[in-house]
């Protein structure tokens, strides 16, 4: 028995999770998209464990594969959304990948009691190894955000971002991709579980209770008519 690819059943588990939904939604970047990936939808230790253990998964071949560094100190989650994504990862790469590695997160709001700072779990240092995990890119905004507290903290150096859905858009002023321009701008790269193009690619051939594919010809049709908009 052959396993299946690492973005065939991430997008099995996405759909069987109700994470993947089809309609009308409007995006923080304000345009309308056919479909969204909710990272809320994993609301259950089940769901958010099977998760770190994907995104452990594409660390650990990244790391094989020579692009991300073996000794990365923590594993970054923005608040709020990232919190449940480093620890589930963090967790998942020590249990199934042997790996020694911390867990932060940050507080959105200052705390000038008890342990003050801005940071929650293993504290950052000049030096130290980061790995950001956040959930889906579509703009980059999110991680433009984050990167300016992380130095504000510390020398850190940033090694990569790991996220579950790379959206595959360009970005307002190019027609580089969001992914692709953030790699630019901060010089580290930026990885996915799938991306668009392979969800919609696999959600064709996985079919729900009633036997019919999750994603049907209209789907498609809507997906590939906003990717060849605004797609990259
Ligand atoms: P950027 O920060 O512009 O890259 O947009 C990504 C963020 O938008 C995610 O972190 C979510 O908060 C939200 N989002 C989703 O969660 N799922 C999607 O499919 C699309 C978006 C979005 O609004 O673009």
């Amino acid at each position: 028995m052959t396993t299946a690819s690492l973005d065939i059943r991430f997008t099995q588990f996405l759909l069987e999770s109700k994470a993947l939904k089809f309609g009308e939604f409007t995006l923080k970047s304000g345009r309308r998209s056919p479909y969204f990936i909710n990272a809320g939808a994993f609301d259950d230790g089940r769901k958010i464990a099977t998760l770190g253990a994907f995104y452990a998964e594409k660390i650990a071949a990244e790391i094989e594969a020579g692009n991300l560094p073996g000794d990365i100190d923590t594993v970054f989650g923005p608040a709020y959304k990232g919190i449940p994504l480093g620890v589930s990862t963090a967790i998942a790469l020590t249990s199934a990948h042997g790996m020694e590695i911390g867990y932060t997160f940050d507080r959105k709001e200052r705390k000038d009691h008890g342990d003050g700072g801005m940071m929650v779990g293993t504290q950052l240092t000049d030096g130290m190894k980061v790995l950001l995990v956040d959930d889906v890119m579509t703009a980059g905004t999110a991680v433009r955000e984050v990167i300016p507290k992380l130095k504000a903290e510390a020398d850190v150096k940033v090694v990569g971002l790991v996220l579950s859905v790379d959206r595959m858009e360009k970005t307002r002023d190019s027609d580089l991709s969001a992914v692709r321009a953030v790699e630019r701008e901060f010089g580290f790269p930026v990885f996915a579980i799938a991306d668009v193009r392979e969800i919609f690619d696999a959600g064709q051939r996985i079919a729900n209770a009633d036997g019919t594919p999750y994603v049907t010809e209209g789907i498609k049709a809507a997906a590939d008519a906003y990717l060849d908009e605004y797609g990259a």
